[in-house]
């Protein structure tokens, strides 16, 4: 059985990804006032912000809808020589983690802060998957703020997805792990690993995260999470798969079992335990990276210790409902009630109701435990089977008019149903092979049902060819009527897993436009013209140094030697917006600093040669952009040149 599925997956993915391609410009699937739905016109405004998140770019890039223009690419895990990030001496502490300077993630699942289950536009929340780490970005400046590491994680995947006031933001384990970490045998995996389920409070003040607990859990593999809300607020669920906790050649051992489960975490009861005392503090040692706007630095912590809690020692904590077929997504409808589970292997959905759920555990219908974890009999717990007709299905997104839309990775499409009645209504082919999809809002109590963005792991024959690789490709469906309609595609960067989305205006007037100078805290920030200067401090020299339209202060340097360090702390003194300037040197093994109005980042620059070298600003700022440059000298390592600088 387990083979013919296989085979069946391989049978139609070939069949997929021959549809239609070497097809020439087609555009059967549109009418032409499609047109005029995605025309945002030159000077005019998208509706709606996208946030995708890049998988293997380690980032997340900002979009436009319905135009599909793209803003903005927001640095999270990985260097990004565009801006400094990651290479400037601030926000390499960013990248600080408890194997050391990791300069790259895998970033998958944004989500936006909310409250009462609504937007609330104030940050966004975004996983690392390789090296488990949780990212908090500015929705206001739209730069990284905070990065905590999560020990006893690995696969960070199941996150990151917050709770209906931002109480949490949630990281669950992909990857089952030894806890502590130790030498044993790959083969004593089953029944000895464990599986960490993260809760990270959020300070409602200003986002500030901290591990309040981890939940362990038997050693399955944690997929995916939503948050419950309205009535099921307070509960969170998980898909599991290899509940056969395999150890290898997952693709067959670990489907070997009909049903996995979806984990039911109710983690406000284990929250009250919590705050009574339970749980145990375990050694660890993990980095809780902060940056501050004020001094334009972030700082990098060890944490020494976490709180983690066995579910069993908490009664009513924990409750596994069977769900068919390795399940990937696992969505929860706007109301609260239904939690939907993707069997990936299968062609029906299954809706779990939560009134069912409490009613099943009122009446202790068990069937059976897991390590002590009590099972729910599937028939009791079960809302409904969407018949779809499709292969695959992975995720499911809302319309907030009691529509869902799930797509189908195998079969390439995205199919649109009734929640309740579980009829499809509509489904519609994705170019090609489906994996996230986001309406905005629709991970919230209040979706904002116009558009659905196909996120598309093959490309293809869409674009113009670029080699062997090519970038992932998104499509926008209008959904405002009855049925959906394919109306554009847009290449996206990296891989977009999920997406996160929300009305323009949310966020639009908030939007910070420069930083105060006055308001500057960075401890080598050049304010006045009296912190201009530069100093010497055995073989590092420090130059504070400004910029403004279209000159350096100091511009000319002397007194810089072969083996010096030189740091250049620049401020820059625009007070406009959109106004940076950049600061480059030559045979710098960094990259440049692109540093916003008000701003002061440092590049550290280690000459290697004599010789006079020239430094310039890389953003054309001024039609005399040009003109913005400098020389520094560098004599030998034993010369007697003094220090010296120029002043305006
Ligand atoms: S996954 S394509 Cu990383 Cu969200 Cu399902
Ligand atoms: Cu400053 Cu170009």
């Amino acid at each position: 059985m387990k083979y013919s599925i296989l085979s069946l997956l391989g049978l139609v993915m070939v069949f997929t990804s021959c549809n239609d391609s070497g097809k020439k410009s087609s555009n059967g699937a549109l009418a032409s006032n499609n047109a005029e739905k995605v025309y945002v016109a030159p000077g005019e405004q998208d509706e709606f912000y996208a946030f995708l998140s890049g998988g293997y770019s380690g980032n997340l890039t900002v979009y436009g809808l319905p135009s599909g223009r793209m803003f903005k690419e927001i640095p999270v895990f990985s260097q990004f020589p565009t801006s400094g990030y990651g290479y400037s001496e601030e926000t390499k502490p960013m990248l600080n983690t408890s194997f050391g300077f990791v300069p790259w993630d895998d970033s998958h699942h944004p989500d936006i802060s909310q409250t009462n289950g609504e937007l609330d536009g104030r940050w966004i929340f975004i996983n690392g998957n390789n090296t488990p780490r949780i990212a908090r970005i500015s929705l206001k400046t739209f730069e990284t703020e905070e990065i905590i590491e999560v020990p006893n994680s690995a696969g960070n995947h199941s996150s990151s997805f917050i709770t209906e006031n931002t109480e949490y933001v949630v990281a669950g384990t992909r990857f089952s792990v030894p806890i502590p970490q130790r030498d044993m045998p790959i083969s004593e995996y089953k029944g000895n690993f464990k599986g960490a389920l993260s809760f990270i409070s959020v300070d409602p003040e200003d986002g500030r995260m901290d591990i309040k607990f981890q939940v362990l859990m038997p050693g399955f593999n944690y997929d995916l999470s939503h948050p419950g809300r309205g009535k099921s607020h307070g509960w969170f669920f998980f898909t599991t798969y290899n509940t056969e906790e395999a150890n290898s050649l997952l693709e067959v051992n670990a489907s070997q079992n009909d049903k996995d489960f979806i984990a039911a975490v109710n983690w406000k009861k284990i929250e009250e335990y919590v705050n009574n005392g339970g749980g145990t503090k375990v050694p660890v040692n993990y980095a809780h990276n902060v940056y501050s706007d004020e001094s334009h630095t972030a700082t990098s912590t060890m944490e020494k210790e976490v709180l983690t809690v066995d579910p069993t020692k908490i009664p009513g904590a924990v409750y596994f409902l069977p769900t068919p077929k390795s399940p990937h997504g696992c969505d929860v409808d706007p109301t609260g009630n239904y939690i939907i589970g993707n069997g990936k292997l299968s062609a029906d959905l299954t809706v779990h109701s939560f009134d069912k759920m409490l009613a099943a555990i009122e009446g202790k219908k068990f069937d059976g435990e897991a390590y002590g974890i009590p099972i729910l009999k599937f028939e009791d717990v079960l809302a409904g089977t969407v018949k779809s007709g499709g292969l695959g299905p992975l995720h499911t997104e809302f319309d907030g008019d009691g529509n869902a839309y799930t797509t189908f990775f195998i079969s390439s499409e995205v199919v649109m149903w009734k929640l309740g009645t579980w009829e499809v209504v509509d489904r519609k082919p994705t170019y090609y092979s489906v994996g996230h999809l986001m309406i905005p809002g629709g991970n919230s109590r209040k979706p904002f049902g116009k558009y659905v963005v196909a996120m598309n792991k093959i490309t293809k024959d869409r674009y113009l060819p670029t080699g062997p690789e090519l970038e992932h490709s998104a499509q926008l469906y209008d959904i405002s009527g009855d049925k959906m309609e394919l109306i554009y595609d847009f290449p996206t960067h990296g891989e977009p897993h999920y997406a996160a989305g929300i009305p323009a205006e949310l966020l639009a007037p908030k939007s910070q436009k420069i930083y105060k100078l006055t308001e500057n805290k960075h401890p080598d920030a050049v304010i006045t013209s009296d912190d201009t200067k530069v100093v010497r401090n055995g073989k590092e020299v420090h130059v504070y140094m400004s910029m403004i339209r279209s000159h350096f202060t100091p511009d000319n340097i002397e007194g810089i030697k072969v083996g010096d360090k030189v740091y250049f702390h620049i401020t820059n003194h625009e007070q406009d917006f959109d106004v940076p300037h950049g600061f480059a040197i030559i045979g710098a093994n960094n990259s440049e600093l692109l540093i916003m109005p008000g701003q002061t980042k440092s590049l550290v620059w280690e000459p290697k040669r004599v010789g006079v070298w020239p430094f310039y600003c890389t953003d054309f700022c001024s039609a005399l952009h040009q003109e913005m440059q400098g020389y520094v000298r560098v004599s030998p390592a034993n010369s007697k040149v003094d220090l010296s600088w120029s002043l305006d």
